[in-house]
């Protein structure tokens, strides 16, 4: 028996260090209830007093030197476990990393406050409104009421009879008038919105940035004079320009503003289509009933207005020729500017 003893012990303790030891099945399979070494003890019954306690003195080391010997491995197990894992997760700080691709002011965005930024240094205020739109704002209290051909120019979108998107951002204007008494100094950035066709130079959606200057002595030429220093600061010092005489509703007199040519500097070339000249905005002296619609006494005081597009002065500036690329978001396109 005791030889049987000692032949369990060393072939348990060789299996317990064999490379791929299964530890769990080995403790069922020597020390577990129907165990080789639980075998041995239930037949000592057939030993003599004598031998008893020496066989089961040696059974108990057995048993002990295989348990010890099996803790031992399963910590060596473990640790190994633990070792490759750690070998298999490790970063390598050194290696270069992936560049998140950085985002892009988009030109719209870029000319906009470009433009807020010139009109900031003349003293203007930036101020908005509403994209959603009362007809009152829009129309009516701009000189447009019902059935005026100007509807046609600026048809939009229609949420109810009287409720809109706005066509341009003068509503913001009346809104600014009806609420603070003059000297007014504001400009109006913002998207406007027309039912027309989408093509080169047309989208339902734009953007538009409006100016108005109301006080007591308001004159053309106080507008000539500062839609020059806004020109000369957005296309260069040598810009020159020049009046044409138009209609709006809303200003009375009225007028198309052209800039001479920053590429030809006026001789004409393929940006101006010849001209020499390039339409960038119109304006105006804000029409005495405008005035007295939104709570202002056009006997006291006089305003002049004007109205840019800033989708053509980004497309102007930057020639681009067709309005949709600025909405394609293509950043191939986009990344250029
Ligand atoms: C333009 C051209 C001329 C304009 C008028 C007003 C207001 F509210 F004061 F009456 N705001 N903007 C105006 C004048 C806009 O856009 C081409």
């Amino acid at each position: 028996m005791k030889e049987k003893l000692l032949e369990i012990k060393k072939e348990a303790l060789g299996q317990i260090s064999s490379p791929d030891a299964d530890l769990e099945q080995i403790r069922i399979k020597y020390l577990g209830k129907k165990g080789e070494l639980t075998a041995v003890l239930r037949g000592m019954g057939a030993l003599s007093a004598e031998e008893r306690p020496v066989v089961g003195q040696l059974a108990n080391e057995v048993r002990a030197s295989i348990e010890e010997a099996i803790a031992a491995r399963g910590a060596e197990l473990r640790e190994k476990e633990l070792a490759e894992q750690l070998c298999r997760e490790k970063i390598d700080v050194t290696m270069p990393g992936n560049a998140p691709k950085m985002g892009h002011i988009h030109p719209l965005t870029k000319v906009q406050r470009e433009l807020e930024n010139i009109f900031i240094g003349m003293g203007f205020s930036i101020v908005e409104g509403p994209e959603v739109e009362y007809d009152y704002y829009n129309f009516q209290a701009l000189n447009i009421p019902p059935n005026h051909p100007a509807r046609d120019t600026q048809d939009t979108f229609y949420i109810t009879d009287n409720i809109l998107l706005r066509s341009q951002t003068s509503p913001v204007q009346v809104r600014a008038m009806e609420k603070i008494k003059p000297p007014i100094r504001i400009i109006s950035p913002g998207r406007v919105y027309r039912s027309d066709a989408m093509d080169a130079t047309h989208s339902p959606l734009f953007h538009q940035l409006e100016g108005l200057v109301v006080d007591k002595g308001i004159t053309m030429g106080d507008l000539k004079g500062m839609l020059e220093t806004f020109a000369k600061s957005l296309f260069g010092d040598s810009t020159r320009l020049r009046f044409r005489p138009h209609h709006f509703p809303f200003t009375e007199p009225s007028a198309e503003v052209d800039v001479s040519c920053f590429v030809c500097g006026g001789k004409g070339c393929r940006l101006c289509k010849g001209e020499g000249w390039m339409e960038i905005l119109g304006a105006g002296m804000v029409h005495p009933f405008v005035l007295s619609n939104c709570g202002i006494d056009p006997e006291v005081y006089s305003g002049f207005a004007f109205g840019l597009g800033i989708e053509r002065i980004t497309m102007t500036r930057y020639r681009i020729d067709d309005i949709r690329h600025l909405y394609d978001n293509d950043t191939r396109f986009l990344e250029q500017f």
